[in-house]
């Protein structure tokens, strides 16, 4: 729905906004190098018009050594010539102005890259003006330098290695939770926020839209007033919390860094800073793992000026056994729908949820929540996105998602490229695991399932590029491609444009309340959606199994009213609701 222009922007407008990503490495190359740019996003501006979408996520493209694709920033104030020029950037946030759509770029300030010139300074001397901009401590007492175990703490990063590494220059360390390319900001230390918020002043000066702002919960850590004033994290052990830290070998730095206690202190801050004085417009997405409802709560009461939303984790972590990501354990649908509800009930009136089952870090939700089998793919991929974009929150779609794209069929480590899977498959072999079985966790949970290039048609590189793609194409791009179906009404692509166009058009959709049905459903789940009197219900069967009753209150009547879409054909029944595998439903009375 192209905004108009010259209607004022409604304060809450991204309640009814629906939010595209981008990974532009992956999304359209327009000069053959095979890696995707701004240029090539612009060419396909009018598929994603014809989508519905009203905002783009554009994941980074600033200036980086590219050690983790750009979430490892060297400069904030330019374009990598990768995805081309600040002018390109330019030229793509008035393309979508024009079209009524908005941009909406990628925040990274927890971190930045080693070779970003602060850190360069800050790593040139102790006494360096901007050592504090960072973390650095001496190694831990008793211990030589550079030794193992002479590390400041224990931690470990999300990237399978030690979250310190030995400056020998200046004989100390410094902290990363990601990769040893990406040194942690000191957010206690004013001067960084001050630099922070004008950078993002700058490029909301420029045009941009707003911010989705990378693991925003980690910015604030827990510093003792005693010495260390950095503990030690609690290692291994049964009740041990699910997440990306390997704490077989390294102690868990979430209770330290995680929700620290300045965190709201400094979003606050931030809010004042950057989007106070700014009219309503903007698009501020918070992506921080490991909260619970109250802590998402406490992130997007407007209240509170802080978030619009977040990006939790619990759904995404399901499948995470105690040992982290790579510990592969069984979820269910039911276990998605009770996380999914749990926060629909928690965010209530006050929170505001942002709803995804993908994104560049996750692998492709058909087929890790439905069944990417040639025969019930398209149909699980409208059935998930028919249960996720009902919901009461501002939905995501990852690039491909719209298309049914599957995870990648990678052969062994070689085929992927992702730092996370190449460390965390190192150290897997280090701990004597087997190769096939390292693999076949990384051929499940690998962030390069969602990063293979879009697939635009059925040609060699799937119409992404003229040259040799970073990753390879996805083989099974000859058959689900773009071509194939944004003129196809039965596509996964339509089924996405329809729901776009209900939340649009139905405001039950974007302020109804949300009440929770068949709650003891394993496979068959439903919810209501209700506002003054309207009311919409959403049925679906995530499973492959045949002839399932959503025995729903009201069922009869509900059965014999408007069936609004689903994506399955017409039901003979109009007395009950029986649904086939993956067959979704949504109707509406009032
Ligand atoms: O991701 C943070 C994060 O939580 C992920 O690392 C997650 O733990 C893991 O990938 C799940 O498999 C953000 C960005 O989205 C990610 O791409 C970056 O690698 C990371 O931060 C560091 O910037």
């Amino acid at each position: 729905m192209t905004a108009d222009p010259s209607e004022p922007v409604p304060r809450d407008w991204w309640k009814s906004a629906v939010v595209y990503q981008v990974y532009p490495r992956s999304f359209m190359d327009s000069d053959g190098d095979g890696i995707g740019d701004i240029p090539g996003i612009r060419q396909r501006l009018d598929y994603l018009q014809r989508l519905g979408v009203d905002v783009l996520w554009l994941s980074p493209v600033y200036k980086s050594p590219m050690d983790d694709n750009g979430y490892d920033i060297s400069d904030y104030y330019d374009v990598d010539p990768l995805f081309g020029t600040l002018a390109d950037l330019d030229d793509l946030i008035a393309d979508l102005h024009e079209r009524g759509m908005k941009l909406v770029m990628d925040l990274v300030v927890n971190h930045t890259s080693s070779a970003h010139p602060w850190f360069q300074e800050s790593r040139s001397s102790k006494d360096n003006p901007k050592r504090d901009w960072y973390w650095w401590r001496p190694p831990r007492p008793g211990h030589s330098p550079g030794e193992p175990g002479a590390e400041p703490t224990n931690w470990g990063s999300a990237f399978s290695e030690s979250a310190w590494t030995f400056d020998p220059d200046t004989g100390e360390y410094y902290l990363h939770l990601f990769a040893s390319s990406q040194p942690e900001l000191n957010w206690e230390n004013p001067e960084v926020r001050q630099a922070v918020y004008s950078m993002m002043n700058w490029w909301l000066d420029r045009g941009v839209d707003g911010f989705r702002m990378d693991v925003i919960n980690l910015i604030s850590k827990v510093v003792h007033d005693e010495p260390p004033d950095l503990r030690d994290g609690i290692r291994g052990g049964p009740d041990r919390q699910p997440g990306p830290i390997d704490t077989v070998r390294f102690g868990d730095p979430g209770p330290h860094v995680l929700h620290g206690p300045r965190v709201h202190e400094f979003l606050q801050e931030m809010h004042r800073e950057v989007f106070a004085h700014r009219p309503p417009g903007l698009l501020t997405v918070g992506e921080t793992p490991a909260t619970t409802v109250e802590q998402g709560l406490l992130y997007t009461d407007p209240a509170r000026a802080e978030l619009q939303m977040v990006f939790q984790f619990e759904h995404v972590d399901l499948d995470s056994g105690p040992g982290g990501k790579w510990d592969l354990a069984p979820a269910t649908s039911r276990d998605l729908i009770d996380s999914l509800a749990q926060w629909q009930e928690g965010m209530g009136e006050i929170g505001w949820n942002s709803l995804y089952l993908g994104n560049h870090d996750q692998p492709r939700c058909v087929s890790r929540f439905g069944d990417d089998s040639p025969e019930h793919r398209d149909r699980s991929a409208k059935a998930l996105a028919t249960v996720l974009h009902l919901l009461r929150g501002t939905p995501y779609i990852y690039q491909g998602d719209e298309l049914g794209m599957a995870n990648a069929p990678f052969r062994d480590i070689n085929d992927t490229r992702d730092i996370e899977s190449h460390n965390a498959y190192r150290a897997a072999l280090a701990r004597g695991q087997d190769p096939d079985a390292a693999m076949e966790a990384i051929r499940y949970k690998g962030r390069d399932n969602a990063r293979t290039p879009m697939q635009w048609d059925a040609s060699e590189h799937a119409g992404f590029t003229t040259g040799s793609p970073w990753l390879e194409v996805n083989p099974d791009h000859v058959t689900v491609n773009a071509a194939a179906q944004v003129n196809d009404p039965d596509s996964v692509f339509s089924h996405y444009r329809k729901l776009i166009k209900l939340r649009h058009q139905e405001p039950v959709v974007v302020h109804g309340t949300f009440t929770r049905l068949l709650r003891d459903g394993e496979d068959v789940h439903g919810y209501l959606r209700r506002l003054d009197g309207r009311e919409l219900l959403v049925v679906a069967n995530l499973s492959s199994k045949e002839g399932l009753e959503a025995a729903v209150p009201d069922a009869p009547t509900w059965a014999a009213s408007e069936l609004v879409l689903s994506n399955a054909p017409e039901p003979a029944e109009r007395d009950r609701i029986v649904l086939g595998p993956w067959e979704a439903r949504v109707y509406r009375r009032g």
